[in-house]
């Protein structure tokens, strides 16, 4: 399969600090607006996350499941959100071989037990699945089932093969909207994709075959973002740039969120001036919106969210 064959040395160390603050790096999250909404219990919408490679929890996705938890949230006293991570170790290909392809398939595992899990508690819950990088891959993988041999090897190794969620069964019958950032494992011109330039390129390794038909089925509830010259998601798309496998939150998690909340069928606070109305079902809206949040908030996570989980591309 394609090789990332750049290597990227971020040498962003001196802004550890701050990284921490977003809960990115591996080390206990010290954000309590975060952990505030890591919880098991049930609730109106609730997010599952699926981290990227060595990142801590809840990793890059944490802001942006705040910004849906605090739209759906402020306008009503009677709808609760919240997120649990998908337990599974996030290791890289750097932490031995084949252990991305072990750790990938724990993930896809895990994140259907715990979905299943949860809306057998909880069946009132909406359900929200989110990853980036090898989380991406797995969150993927939860939808429309992982691993095989077709495809060939991810980062070297063959992952274990794991089933597709029947959309019309519980959880996947629960899942109101999934979106992933910078997938390892994906196929180009897939109808899910927002068309920013990925749409046009395989990722690491392609998703053909039972797994492409297995994702198909959640095409209605399903957004990917890939960054042309990602050099994970899209390793063809040269020259390869890793921080395009970087921005995805400053650029989108603004257009995520909205999109997330529109899904849950509620209007989200931005959408209705903030009004008193937020939070009441509307139904599922159309609208998407991608250029729009592109370029508004580089700075809000700087380069700053670059180190952790994404050290080395080519080596995930
Ligand atoms: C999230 O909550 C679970 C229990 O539900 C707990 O085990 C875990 O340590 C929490 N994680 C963080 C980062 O707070
Ligand atoms: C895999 O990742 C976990 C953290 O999730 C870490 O504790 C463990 O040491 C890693 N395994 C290897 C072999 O590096
Ligand atoms: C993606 O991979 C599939 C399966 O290997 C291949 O048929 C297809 O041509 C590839 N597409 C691109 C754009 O590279
Ligand atoms: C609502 O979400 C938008 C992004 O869609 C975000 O910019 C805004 O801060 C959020 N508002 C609140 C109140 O969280
Ligand atoms: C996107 O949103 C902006 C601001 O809300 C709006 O001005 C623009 O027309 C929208 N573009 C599309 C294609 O919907
Ligand atoms: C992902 C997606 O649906 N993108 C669409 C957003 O809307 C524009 C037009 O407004 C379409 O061109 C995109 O394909």
């Amino acid at each position: 399969m394609v090789k990332a064959t750049s290597t990227f040395i971020l040498s962003l160390l001196s802004l550890v600090p701050t990284i921490t603050a977003n809960c990115e790096a591996p080390v206990p999250c010290q954000d309590e607006s975060l952990n505030r909404l890591n919880t098991t219990e049930c609730q109106t919408v609730h997010a599952f996350l699926a981290r990227g490679s060595n990142s801590g929890f809840p990793g890059h996705l944490g802001p942006l499941i705040r910004s849906v938890c605090t739209n759906l949230t402020s306008g009503s006293s009677d709808v609760t959100c919240g997120y649990e991570n998908i337990d599974y170790p996030a290791n890289s290909s750097r932490d031995g071989e084949g252990m991305w392809c072990k750790s990938a398939h724990i993930g896809a595992t895990q994140g259907q037990k715990q979905m299943k899990e949860y809306s057998e508690r909880c069946p009132d819950a909406k359900l929200v699945l989110l990853g980036f990088s090898q989380g991406g891959s797995v969150a993927l993988d939860v939808l429309g089932g992982g691993g095989g041999e077709e495809d060939g090897t991810v980062f070297g190794c063959i992952q274990e093969s794991s089933p597709a969620l029947n959309p019309k069964e519980v959880p996947g019958s629960k899942i109101v909207a999934a979106v992933v950032f910078g997938a390892v494992r994906r196929s180009a011109d897939q109808p899910f994709t927002v068309k920013n330039g990925g749409q046009n390129y395989n990722g690491t390794t392609p998703r053909t075959g039972s797994l492409a038909e297995g994702l198909a089925q959640f095409t209605p509830v399903l957004r990917e973002y890939c960054n042309e010259h990602d050099p994970i998601c899209a390793p063809e798309s040269l020259p390869q740039n890793v921080e395009n496998h970087l921005d995805y939150f400053s650029k989108f998690d603004d257009e995520a969120s909205e999109w997330i909340v529109q899904k849950a069928g509620f209007t989200s606070a931005k959408a209705t001036n903030g009004n008193t109305d937020s939070g009441e079902r509307q139904g599922v809206q159309g609208g998407n919106n991608t250029s729009a949040a592109v370029g508004l908030m580089g700075a809000r996570w700087g380069v700053a969210m670059s180190a952790f989980g994404v050290v080395v591309a080519g080596v995930m």
